[in-house]
């Protein structure tokens, strides 16, 4: 099989960049390991920047999200029983942020691939990259037991964090970053109507706690949780009272309980790869980035990679230009550090740090007493919530 661009990965990195790709008449062929199921399965972001809505909008596959999708204008960081209100609207001239999960998204792209030609392999075993370093890469895969080969001009690995594309550019080229945090969030989904029609994301002296949404009758809400802790240890019962102690006393009192339709532990790490372009392999998404959920940004940054390189790649195939290729990494690292700044900087903040000892939380508590009482603190908070611009 021959294409333009081999993708790998069918998360929303890979979906998003095919999708933009075969709007503007380029082939393109996402291989994924998962099946279609499992990766609607698993449950992670809630909040679209402007960067991820434009996006469905440019591919006309917005209608849903704008159907059930809830713009936000603004969050609350609460510290104890005080709540500082971020007024994301105000503080950025209107932009708004939208809740519409990422599971939504991802079915959005996956349903309108058909008929928009672009082909997803699904169960695809055995991803090797090969010849990266030529014009002429291909990738090998096992489809039903039977070895497949696909050849392209580019190969785009947006396969996640644990993918094999990052591992195909040389040590002696690509370089880590990485800070692991000494806690995970343990997360919970349930159909119950949200606590509070504002996201809240909560101090307490226990650890952190974030009461988000997925619509005005199912919640997603997420505790910090030791690195050990596992979810064995935590019934929805005892979730259910931790939440209402974190979450301070107005907002804990409205909770509604409710069976977990998921639960779930995920470490936290901040994580660049550079570069994000080895010859003919590009990487976007969760491959080349991690950032802890604290600042909304996973999904976002896959957004703006995507932005960038599919922008790149139609300059190269249908004008013949190589600059946009050849600046992507550049480009796209230069939003991502960024993002990485944001996030690292409120979990910092929001988060109580088994060594912080007193200092470090007076250091919190100074901080928050700041941005209570400053504008331009506040304004500094909404421009990154509602991400900054491509
Ligand atoms: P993804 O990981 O979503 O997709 C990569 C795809 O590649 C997967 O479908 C995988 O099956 C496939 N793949 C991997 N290896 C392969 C191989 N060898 N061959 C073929 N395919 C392969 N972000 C937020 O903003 N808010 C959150 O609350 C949040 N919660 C998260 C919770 C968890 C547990 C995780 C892991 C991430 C969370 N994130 C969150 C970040 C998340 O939303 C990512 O940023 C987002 O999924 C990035 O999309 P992709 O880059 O497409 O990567
Ligand atoms: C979520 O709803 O899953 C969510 C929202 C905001 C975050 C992280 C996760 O910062």
């Amino acid at each position: 099989m021959k294409t333009d661009v081999a993708i790998i990965g069918g998360g929303p990195a890979g979906l998003m960049l095919g999708h933009l790709l075969r709007q503007q008449g380029i082939d393109a062929v996402i291989v994924e390991r998962q099946s279609a199921d499992y990766v609607l399965g698993r449950i992670r972001a809630g909040v679209l920047e402007k960067v991820t809505v434009d996006i469905l909008k440019d591919l006309d596959l917005a209608d849903r999200m704008n159907k059930e999708g809830l713009p936000h204008d603004g969050f609350f960081l609460a510290d104890g029983e005080r709540l500082i209100h971020i007024d994301i609207a105000e503080l950025t001239c209107g932009s708004q942020v939208m809740v519409y999960g990422q599971t939504e998204v991802t079915r959005d792209l996956m349903d309108a691939a058909d008929s928009r030609g672009l082909e997803i392999v699904y169960e695809a075993k055995d991803v090797a990259i090969h010849d990266v370093d030529s014009d002429a890469p291909y990738l090998t895969y096992l489809k039903d037991g039977v070895e497949q080969r696909l050849d392209a001009r580019f190969i785009a690995g947006c396969d996640g964090f644990h993918g094999p594309s990052r591992k195909a550019i040389p040590d002696s080229v690509g370089k880590v970053y990485e800070r692991v945090y000494p806690f995970g969030w343990l997360g919970i989904l349930a159909d119950v109507p949200p606590c509070n029609d504002e996201l809240i994301y909560a101090n307490h002296s226990n650890g952190f706690a974030l009461a988000s949404m997925r619509s005005n009758t199912r919640s997603r809400y997420y505790i910090q949780v030791p690195l050990d802790e596992k979810v064995e240890e935590w019934p929805d019962e005892r979730l259910w009272d931790e939440l209402a102690v974190r979450l301070g006393p107005e907002a804990g009192s409205r909770i509604t309980r409710g069976p977990a339709l998921e639960k779930s532990i995920a470490p936290l790490r901040s994580f660049v790869f550079e570069p994000m372009r080895y010859k003919s392999l590009f990487l976007a998404g969760d491959a080349a980035h991690i950032v802890p959920p604290t600042g909304a940004k996973g999904l976002n940054l896959a957004s703006s990679d995507v932005a960038y390189l599919s922008r790149a790649l139609i300059s190269y195939f249908k004008e013949g230009k190589s600059d946009g290729i050849d600046t992507y990494s550049q480009t796209a690292l230069a939003r991502v550090w960024k993002s990485e700044r944001f996030s690292w900087s409120l979990t910092t903040l929001m988060h109580r740090f088994p060594d912080d000892g007193d200092f470090g939380r007076r250091m919190q508590v100074a901080e928050l007493d700041y941005i209570a009482s400053s504008e331009a603190a506040k304004k500094s908070i909404a421009e990154n919530y509602v991400g900054l611009p491509l």
